[in-house]
């Protein structure tokens, strides 16, 4: 599936190269590609033209799933538990969490069926798989380093939009869709369900993209490694009141509660075994409950895949952002993909003392996106959005911040923002004014996003499930040009 490296500067390099092109956090760690149900893929973070007061988060989980996947589709775990956490004063420690919890219910265990043809919606008894879900809202406040939890529940029995099977199957698959936007006593909006995979990169032009820069773009030859396959996707709309450190909506991007830090995590259940170890009970804490463990996180994106190495990949998805300046600030601060770059293609990137990178993603821009209030902001792996910048006026610009558009990633990240052209050329040298043209050649999703919520393009169904979309064209590409 992966395409072939075509430059010639590239082929020494397959063995470097690997870690860039498999996704966002996409299996970007060895323990968490064992375990696809609890796999954080991406996590957006934007301020929607059509909600304005409301802070949208989009997460997604279980990557690369092939839509032709029958008879047992692709869904959330009931064992496990779905976060999506907000910090509002900078310290990389959750202020407000939404934790998703699922059931599934098989109507007729005698029929190997999802769905018989021509299910409708969820109390169709055709449906014979429905998977439901419930929110606890969980507000933390942070005291001697202990945190004293609140919970409550604000939403149950909620449905998944189920995996498209096809058009047999789902004649009206939008009806599912439309049935699973739902708006709670709180003003929030929410969708849960299967949705197309929002991310798009290609690792064989990404190590090409110097030879075809002034044709970055599809046109480019650039091929989308996730074209055609789909995501779980867990959508918010949060009142902008609900997520702050006052309580208050935000006045402005200059105001004291306008930013907020966003990241997703998933935890399972601590596994005890009488006599079988000598570990104490509750050993460190390493998730926000003692009987669950986190076992994915995922803030900025590629964090995990290009800056951790291997050795510290599963204990990246194990800690808490509040740790990452003492136990990952190195890896940060001397890239490891800095050096490669240089090596692949002497774009001179710094390679040492990147605090460039470290402000850029994990500190947050001073007047922008950095938490006001906190001294010396520290470096934490959330994706920090100030929700007083309006959204921009005409199309994004894919380069976000850096194409100068402030509306875009790393304020926030928004579904079009490329970030992996965005962050090769930061880790290039971009803030310190080594300006290269890196990038992958692909500069936007396979498919169009949508101007409402949920936003995220519906699935690619299993009937339509196209596996010529995902390999590598059967034509060579056209030279520039050409
Ligand atoms: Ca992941
Ligand atoms: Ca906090
Ligand atoms: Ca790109």
């Amino acid at each position: 599936m992966r395409r072939k490296l075509v430059a010639p500067a590239a082929l020494a390099a397959v063995a470097i190269a690997v870690p860039i092109g498999i996704g966002s956090s996409h299996r970007e760690a060895p323990d968490i590609t064992l375990d696809p149900s609890a796999d954080n893929t991406d996590t957006y973070a934007w301020t929607a033209k059509d909600a304005p007061g409301a802070l949208t988060v989009a997460a997604n989980w279980i990557p690369n799933q092939v839509p032709a996947n029958g008879p047992n589709f692709f869904g959330f775990d009931d064992r496990a538990r779905y976060y999506i956490h907000v910090d509002n004063t900078g310290d990389g420690k959750p202020d407000v969490s939404y934790r998703y919890s699922f059931k599934t219910k098989t109507r007729n265990e005698n029929s190997f069926l999802y769905a018989l043809p021509g299910a409708s919606g969820y109390g169709d008894k055709k449906l014979n798989v429905v998977q439901r879900y419930s929110i606890v809202r969980e507000t933390h406040r942070w005291k001697k380093g202990k945190d004293h939890v609140q919970s409550r529940t604000i939403a149950r029995g909620l449905p998944v939009a189920p995996p498209n099977i096809g058009p047999k199957t789902f004649p009206n698959y939008q009806a599912f869709v439309d049935g699973a936007i739902k708006r709670l006593k709180d003003g929030t909006k929410v969708f849960v369900g299967q949705r197309d995979d929002p991310f798009y990169v290609d690792l064989g032009a990404t190590f090409d993209g110097l030879n075809v820069r002034q044709l970055t773009g599809n046109q480019g030859q650039g091929k989308d490694d996730f074209s055609g396959m789909n995501t779980h996707s867990v959508v918010m709309q949060i009142p902008e009141a609900k997520v702050t450190r006052d309580g208050n909506a935000v006045s402005g991007p200059g105001s004291a509660n306008a930013v907020v830090g966003v990241w997703s995590t998933t935890e399972r259940r601590r596994v005890d075994v009488a006599g079988a170890s000598k570990r104490k009970r509750h050993g460190r804490r390493a998730s926000y409950s003692r009987n669950w463990v986190q076992v994915s996180r995922l803030g900025n994106p590629l964090v995990n895949e290009v800056v951790i190495p291997l050795g510290q990949k599963d204990r990246f998805n194990r800690t808490t952002p509040d740790r990452d300046a003492a136990l990952y600030g190195k890896y940060v601060v001397k890239p490891e993909l800095a050096a490669v770059l240089n090596a692949l293609f002497d774009v001179k990137a710094p390679e040492t003392d990147r605090t460039d990178i470290v402000q850029a993603l994990l500190q947050g821009i001073p007047d922008l996106n950095q938490h006001k209030g906190i001294k010396g902001p520290p470096a934490v792996d959330t994706i920090k959005l100030n929700l007083g910048v309006p959204p921009a006026m005409g199309d994004p610009d894919r380069f976000g911040v850096i194409g100068g558009d402030l509306a875009g990633f790393p304020n926030g990240r928004r579904l079009e923002d490329d970030v992996v052209d965005i962050e090769l050329q930061v880790v290039a040298g971009f803030l310190k004014g080594n300006k290269v043209p890196l990038g992958d050649g692909v500069d936007r999703n396979d498919k169009p996003f949508l101007s409402s919520f949920p936003y995220l393009a519906g699935p690619t169904s299993g009937f339509d499930s196209d596996p010529s979309n995902r390999v590598e064209p059967a034509h060579p590409p056209v030279p520039a040009g050409g």
